[in-house]
Parts: C-alpha cells; structure tokens; sequence
C-alpha cells in the first residue's frame, strides 16, 4: 500500500513547513516537495490542512475493576474513538488488585487487546503488592519490553501500594531503566477525609473534591518524589490536577529529581463546580484526583507552556449514567472517571492553539512527541521522519463543531464535555500507513493494533 500525502504543512515539535509524504508500507518513506505518485499509490490532498504525527495517550483506562464494577469500554470501542479523535497509541495500565497474580493479569490484560485494537497499545505495569514472585515477574515483562511501571499511592486496599514496596519497586525501576508513573494522593488523608465527612452527613458528590483536597495530592507529589531521590529512580506523575501539587514536584526537579509531570485534559478545562451539580450531574464529573478550583487552570497551562509540564494526557476512564449512581446518597461510592480519549486533541487544539494559550509545537510535543520519549517509543512514533511509523493525523483547522455524546464512539452514554465548541478535528488519520478514520467516522482495520515493545527510557535502540 502506497500513500501520499500532499500539500500539507507538516507541523512537529520543532519545525513547521509545507511538503509532500510518501507512504510505504507502514512506514514514511520519504519526504519533500512536488513528489510524484508512484503507480497505484492512494493520493489524499492536504491543502490547507496541518499534518501532525499520531498522538499518544499514555495513560487511559480499558478494563478496569473499579468499585466493584468495571469501566465500560472495550479496546474495539476505544481504540476506534482514539482514532477518530487523532490518537493513534495510548498506553493502558494493567490494574490487578492487591493479591492477584502479576502474570495472571498480564495475560488477562494483553489477551483482552491483542486483536481487538484499531490502534497501537502498550501497557504500563501495575505494582500493588510486593510478594516472592514480584521482582521476577517484574523483569520478565520488562524483557519483553513494558518498560514502565504504575503505582497507586491513592486507593488504600484496592491498587494503593505500601511504602515498603514502594521502595522496591523504584530499588528495580532504577537497576532496570524503567520508568514509574504514579498516581500521588496521601490515601491515609482521603479515607480520614471521607470518613469525616460521611459522619457529618455530607454525602453528595460536592464532597468528592474536599475529601482529598489539593494538600492530599500535594503530600503525595512530595511523598513519591522523596522516595524518587532515595532511590535514584525516574518517575513520572500521573494527572497532575493542581497549583500545590505542580509546585511540590517543580520543587523536587529543581533538586534534582528525576521527574515527569503529566496532566490530564479535564483538569485544564472543567473545575470543580461541574462536580457541585445536583446528583447524577456532579457525579458524571467525579474523578480523582477531583476537578479543582478553576483558579489552578491557568497555572496549570502556563506550567504546560512553559514545558514544565510534560505531557497532557486523558486518564480515560469511562463510566455510565447508571454506574454513577452507585454513589447516590455516598459521594465515596461513585466509580471515578470521566471519558475522554476521543476529545482529548480536539480540546487540546481548541483551548491551548487554536484560542492562544499554548503553542503548536508544544502541543504536538506534549500529546505526542514528549510522551514517545519519556516511554521508549521515539523515534518509531511522535515524529514525522523517514523511517518512522505512518501514523499521521492530518488535522482540519477550519472545521467547527461541538462535543455531544450523540456523536461520541466511546461505549458511554454521557460526556463531561457536553457542548464544548471544538475549533478542528482530524479529516484524515492513518495508523502505520493505513486510512483509519475520516471526517468523524472510523474507517479502518478494527484489528489493526499491535502491542508495542518499548526500549527503556533515554535509549533509542
Ligand atoms: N482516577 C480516576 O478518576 N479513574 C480511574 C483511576 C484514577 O486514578
Ligand atoms: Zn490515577
Ligand atoms: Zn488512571
Ligand atoms: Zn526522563
């Protein structure tokens, strides 16, 4: 299969330029002005569109057991939204609970993708508990090339790791050349917190938010980073949501911590009052760490623009009307999470690019071509480069539109975004050199994803 791609402006983290693609197989084969068609090659005409490299979502949610229930998706179902949205990779983290076998969940995890994916996927590597078999497993899976780890100092009991296996487990990251991302809440405070207020009879989802303040996550930024220096491991903050939590990990860079910071779309765009809503309507918006005062959002683009912070990515976590309500009358038992795989460039375009807020190449850098590097993925993906996979999202500025459920390929029946004008989407995107969507509409192979086997960090090879 043959495809070029012309007269597009190429837009990457660092250049920006008009030219002609040539698709080979999957890969780019070359790039340059006035290239001519060889025989049977697909032409798309890009005039007037901007070419991005595939965006990667390094931290989304598929199958997740979480409250007692599980996330509604699929990876049919998301992979063919992350598509739509321009997303060509995402990274899943494989969430066994405190007892279960590592391997058990990685066949259980990788066997639920492998074949049913439209797009590239990786896994980041849970760690819970710290038994005999942990460390073996570990390395196992990082030989087989899922080179980062994930770890909950949130969720006492269910994903959240001690701090003794904390420290093993960033001991081995370190020896490996793994990363370890990490989800920094205090989970002492949370359950405290929650208590407290549950005994006062503040139940409804307005709760959420106060029962683990920006303080909470703070502690837990300074927590994990502390335990970073110790150990010399890099680490990798998950949904950075707050001023407090952004200055405690600015803080430990500045000492010399190994550290990424990675926040997720909502927090830049939705505040916590969306959460304050009555009933069912705030608990569409309960995640964790919870939308935050709307005061924190323009800390948090300025820290994005600035490159501080790293990466944006979704903590796509779908949950439906009907799982919200599991929490009614106990703000405690509402499942956490808000959809967002499919919306997360188009709201990222619209909010930072298209309205002034961020910079195109930070954008593209930080929603794709950063998180390739932080995660053994580059140059392979987040670039656009000969040799490089032909994921490309040829992306239509002058499209208009809003973000609706109705329209949504997510498997949920709300969004947290409802309404949102968007200023661009994606009218063409291919996955390794294949057509995959267009125009809002899934067009591809729906079994064309690979699990991706990843270098450690800071190699290429
Ligand atoms: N936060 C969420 O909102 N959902 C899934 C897990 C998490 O940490
Ligand atoms: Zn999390
Ligand atoms: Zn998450
Ligand atoms: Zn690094």
């Amino acid at each position: 299969m043959t495809l070029l791609i012309k007269n597009g402006e190429i837009v990457t983290a660092d250049r920006r330029y008009t030219a002609d693609i040539l698709v080979e197989g999957e890969t780019i084969a070359q790039i340059g002005e006035h290239l001519s068609a060889p025989d049977g090659a697909e032409v798309i005409d890009a005039s007037g569109k901007l070419v991005f490299p595939g965006f990667i979502d390094p931290h989304v949610h598929v199958h997740l057991p979480f409250m007692g229930t599980f996330a509604k998706d699929t990876h049919t179902t998301a992979s063919q939204a992350a598509v739509i949205g321009g997303t060509t990779t995402y990274i899943e983290m494989l969430a066994p609970g405190g007892s279960e076998d590592l391997m058990d969940a990685w066949h259980l995890w990788s066997g639920m993708a492998e074949g049913h994916s439209a797009c590239d996927y990786t896994f980041h590597i849970g760690v819970t508990a710290w038994n005999d078999a942990t460390e073996g497993y570990l390395r196992e899976l990082v030989a087989g090339g899922m080179t980062s780890f994930k770890v909950f100092l949130a969720y006492k009991g269910a994903f959240g790791i001690e701090d003794a296996a904390l420290f093993r487990t960033l001991t081995l990251a370190k020896e490996l050349g793994v990363v370890v991302t990490a989800h920094c809440e205090n989970a002492e405070l949370v359950s405290q917190l929650q208590a407290k207020l549950l005994a006062e009879g503040k139940t409804g989802p307005e709760w959420h938010e106060p029962s683990r303040p920006e303080q909470v996550e703070a502690d837990g930024t300074a927590h994990f980073a502390t335990f970073l220096e110790m150990t010399g491991a890099e680490g990798y903050v998950v949904h950075l949501s707050n001023a407090r939590a952004l200055k405690a990990a600015l803080d430990a860079k500045a000492r010399g911590v190994n550290l990424h910071i990675e926040s997720v779309i909502p927090h830049f765009l939705l505040d916590k009052t969306y959460a304050e809503r009555p009933g069912v309507e705030g608990a569409k918006h309960v995640m964790s760490p919870p939308l935050r005062d709307k005061s924190n959002q323009k800390a948090l683009w300025t820290a994005l623009e600035r490159g501080e912070i790293d990466t944006v990515a979704t903590d796509h976590c779908p949950f439906d009307v009907a799982q919200k309500h599991m929490g009614d009358g106990d703000f405690t038992k509402i499942p956490n999470g808000i959809p967002a795989i499919e919306d997360r460039v188009n709201l990222l375009y619209t909010y930072g690019v298209s309205r002034g807020n961020l910079d195109v190449h930070r954008f593209v850098d930080a929603a794709s071509t950063r998180t390739a590097k932080i995660f053994g993925l580059y140059p392979k993906k987040g670039e656009i480069a000969v040799g490089s996979d032909a994921d490309l999202v040829i992306y239509d500025p002058a499209y208009r539109g809003k973000i609706s459920a109705e329209t949504c390929h997510v498997n949920n029946d709300y969004s947290g975004f409802e309404g949102m004008d968007i200023d661009g989407r994606p009218s063409v995107v291919t996955v390794r050199g294949q057509v995959a969507a267009r125009d809002g509409e899934f067009v591809g192979d729906p079994s064309r994803g690979h699990l991706l086997r990843r270098h450690p960090h800071g190699s290429t090879a």
